[in-house]
């Protein structure tokens, strides 16, 4: 009396694609993905003729080999006409929270993503308890169904499950209240009897939502990169491109794949989110290459991490690559050079392999070079793509064509214009459709003088940015800040960018000969090295550069001590960093080489104080334990560093867990190691929510030690209103690093913490009013709305009457007392926030 279906189970084989067998050849794989996707499709065929219900891709270890299954199963609903729907389980191996295969759980979303899914869930490998942070992480992801069948805990000494049913289903009873299943089931060591009690836990319950549709941009490596909207630039590493790089070639050429691996991790290091591989070469078995190249760098966890954008101009090498990515990768490219058909044949094909991709302003007339043209063939493709590919917009990258100037052909004058102009429009019309483009081409014309081509490089990405760039092939390690561009050079490349007056090509041409010759570009790149020590430090730091750090360090030694350099020069010199970021000037993986430059600095001279201190014979115990994390999904640390160096000066006893710190972890380190308060950090923006969800588990889990709140994009008012209310506990925002040492000290002590905390109380409380009430979202109009329903007066003149007198009068005699009653206190009040009743 109640309908029972039938799931087809496809199992993950006892094969990996994305590992090798062999320990001593990383590059070697035991099956093809195009056998797999042949064994599946055996498997699939047997199961649909035997009727099934739907498909269950389940255990998956190794997302290339689900992606096989996945491939198999799209072919085979083409082939046959016919459809059922499809889910897929995941199985999360140990404690670090990834695959086997080394994918986060939310990289293995991005990679399974495309598909039309009924569910996504979790099973086998770990308990529910273990469980817990992947099935939240999932349900918080997946716009589609959601659910989990876990072990019946985790096995004991003997390989025996031994969690009672009671226990299980009490346990994913906490998940079913959290809302985050929609199915739920047992898998290893699970009976009849866990079943029917978590079946009668979830009688009569409320299934979870699915989440809206995110719309991001997500793709992945063994790690997720999701383009949200203030991710600022993502940077494309375009060192491993055989047609780009003369070294790169001659590597491969050679063989030294060992040599080729280190230029992807040279990228990777110098900041690139993305890399770009191109192994186009006549002489070359480019399909084999590619394969060879991509299986290496699987092996390699450092550069694994991110995506992988395929890139050739043929269609054969770009699949070939695709066939080895477990990743969300991103296909460069396809156009409509060759007409609609083969366009929407090749987009379906990267559709199904879960790719992205990126498409040229290419069509059967040729390469758009006009604003216009540019604009019309990404309607048009956007159209196709959306309305009849099925893809989704935040799989559609758009590349509008970078073309060289200054070739001293007139009509090449205007290239950099007509990008940028084009970009401005072509994110208007077509929302969700990210932009790309290869920066070094611009420069073509000045090969050779790499000086002049990186400035050339920055100022354009500068004003192409704020167009409306989002990502850019790039040569990572080497981009120069804009900010940094002498002024009389920046004036000279940007009238020839802007195409700003006739000549300015050949005064380009000139100075850039001057620059040139008198071998002012290594003068110029080295002119920093002779300013005082203090500009020394701030400049190594703006730049990212780490290779005189030790000396300079050393040097500055001589005139202050150790915390006063941290607290001096670099502190001033990471404001810099700061205020450029927030002006647009640097973008976010700039920042982040800084952020190693000051980690390195910090290191040096971390001993140094602890001797000092030992000296000094303050050895005695710490004035209080705090524990520092920046949270899950964020890598940002500067900020946390410069406060724990601060804190351990002052004596406290700092433990620092990293970056990407989820909730569990914090919280079961605080508990070991019983600490005073936890402080947690974050740069952007989704950091918000994570310490949100942290402040919520500390809650759930009965913390009662003060939560501190800091970083980049953390407020008083985000604290009070988000934060504060989720725990009962007291929660402060300490706003930068020189103040953590007073709010700790008030914290440790009985007397001040009470104030402090009612102090922060009733602040927050204040702010959670003020919020509610709307006050600070008053919606502003337009100046020029606002003119138009002014008040019109008609000053007819003999209404007015003359004041007494006008200009000053001086009262004498009058005491202060008699004046009080005539202030009009409300604008007082106002600068003073005594708003809201007060
Ligand atoms: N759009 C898309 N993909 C692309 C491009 C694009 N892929 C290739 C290219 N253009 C982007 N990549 C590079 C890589 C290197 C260089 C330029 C663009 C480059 N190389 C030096 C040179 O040729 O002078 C090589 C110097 C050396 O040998 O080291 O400038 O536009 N979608």
């Amino acid at each position: 009396d109640k309908p029972r279906f039938v799931a087809g189970a496809i199992g993950p084989t006892n094969v990996t694609l994305s590992l090798s067998p062999d320990v001593d050849d990383p590059g070697h794989r035991t099956m093809t993905f195009d056998q797999m996707v042949e064994a599946y499709t055996t498997q699939i065929d047997g199961l649909m003729d035997g009727g099934v219900d739907l498909l269950l891709c389940e255990t998956v270890f190794d997302t290339l080999t689900l992606k096989a299954a996945l491939v198999a199963i799209s072919k085979y609903f083409d082939e046959h006409k016919v459809r059922v729907p499809v889910m897929v389980s995941v199985t999360v191996t140990d404690q670090s929270g990834r695959t086997l295969s080394g994918q986060t759980v939310e990289a293995f979303w991005a990679s399974v993503s495309h598909m039309d899914l009924l569910a996504v869930g979790i099973n086998c490998s770990l308990g529910a308890e273990e469980m817990r942070p992947y099935v939240e992480e999932l349900a918080e992801l997946a716009p589609c169904y959601a659910f989990c069948y876990p072990n019946a805990g985790l096995p004991n000494e003997f390989a025996e499950y031994d969690q009672s049913p009671e226990h299980m289903a009490s346990i994913l009873e906490s998940f079913v209240e959290e809302g985050w299943l929609n199915l739920v089931g047992g898998c290893c060591g699970t009976t009849p009897d866990h079943i029917r009690a978590i079946s009668e836990m979830v009688e009569g319950r409320t299934p979870r939502t699915p989440v809206e549709p995110s719309g991001l941009s997500r793709y992945s490596g063994l790690e997720p990169l999701v383009i949200r909207p203030d991710s600022n630039f993502t940077m494309i590493g375009e060192r491993t491109n055989i047609t780009g790089s003369k070294r790169f070639e001659r590597l491969i050429k050679e063989g030294d794949f060992e040599a080729a691996l280190e230029v992807a991790r040279n990228q990777v290091e110098g900041g690139a989110n993305i890399i770009d591989i191109n192994m186009d070469e006549g002489l070359l078995d480019s399909p084999a290459v590619m394969t060879r190249f991509l299986n290496l760098i699987a092996a390699e966890p450092d550069i694994a991490r991110v995506p992988v954008m395929v890139d050739s101009s043929n269609f054969e090498v770009l699949e070939a690559g695709l066939k080895c990515l477990q990743g969300k990768g991103i296909v460069n490219s396809i156009s409509l050079k060759e007409g609609e058909e083969v366009f929407k044949a090749q987009a379906r094909t990267c559709h199904r392999y879960g790719a992205a991709v990126v498409v040229m302003a290419f069509d059967e007339q040729g390469q758009a070079t006009t604003a216009d043209h540019k604009i019309q063939i990404a309607e048009r493709v956007y159209k196709i793509l959306t309305e009849e590919v099925g893809m989704h917009p935040s799989d559609l990258i758009f590349d509008p064509n970078i073309l060289t100037v200054a070739t001293g052909m007139e009509e090449h004058n205007e290239y950099a214009v007509t990008y940028i102009e084009a970009i401005k429009e072509i994110k208007k019309r077509c929302p969700g459709m990210k932009i790309s483009g290869g920066v070094s081409n611009i420069s073509f014309s000045f090969r050779g003088n790499n000086y002049l081509r990186e400035a050339m490089h920055a100022a354009f990405l500068y004003r192409a940015i704020q167009a409306g760039m989002d990502m850019g092939i790039v040569n990572a390690g080497q981009l120069m800040l804009y900010e940094e561009i002498p002024k009389d050079l920046l004036e000279h490349v940007e009238d020839v960018l802007f195409n700003r007056r006739a000549d300015a090509t050949e005064r380009l041409v000139t100075f850039a000969d001057s620059v040139k010759t008198q071998g002012k570009s290594r003068e110029r790149d080295e002119a920093w090295r002779e300013g005082t020590i203090e500009e020394r430090l701030g400049h190594a730091l703006l730049k990212g550069i780490g290779e005189y750090m030790l000396v300079d360090l050393e040097e500055a030694l001589q005139k202050y001590r150790p915390l006063e350099i941290i607290e001096g020069p670099l502190m001033d010199g990471m404001n810099v960093v700061g205020d450029l970021f927030g002006e647009g000037k640097m973008f976010l993986p700039q920042v982040v080489k800084t952020a190693r430059v000051m980690n390195l600095a910090v290191a040096h001279l971390q001993p140094l104080m602890e001797k000092e201190k030992e000296e000094a014979g303050e050895k005695s115990v710490p004035r209080g334990k705090i524990l520092m994390a920046t949270v899950k999904g964020d890598v940002h640390d500067i900020g946390k560093n410069i406060v724990g160096v601060v804190l351990g000066c002052n004596n406290y006893e700092v433990i620092d867990l990293g970056v990407m710190v989820p909730a569990d972890k914090i919280l079961k380190a605080a508990r070991e190691k019983g600490v005073d308060m936890i402080g947690l950090s974050g740069l952007i923006t989704p950091s918000l929510n994570e310490m949100v969800h942290v402040a919520d588990e500390m809650e759930r889990q009965g913390f009662e030690v003060p939560l501190l709140i800091g970083g980049a994009t953390t407020s008083n008012k985000h604290t009070a209103v988000k934060i504060a209310p989720a725990y009962s506990g007291p929660t402060l925002h300490v706003k930068d690093a020189s103040r953590a040492t007073g709010v700790m000290g008030a914290l440790m002590s009985a007397k001040q913490k009470e104030d402090l905390v009612k102090d922060n109380r009733e602040l927050q409380a204040r702010m959670q009013t003020e919020y509610e009430d709307g006050k600070d979202q008053r919606p502003l109009i337009s100046y020029a709305d606002a003119k138009v329903s002014g008040v019109g007066i008609d000053w007819a003149p003999e209404q007015i009457s003359t004041p007494e007198f006008t200009g000053v009068k001086l009262l004498k005699d009058l005491s202060l007392g008699e004046i009080v009653p005539y202030i009009d206190w409300g604008p007082f009040f106002h600068v003073w926030e005594m708003r809201g009743g007060y």
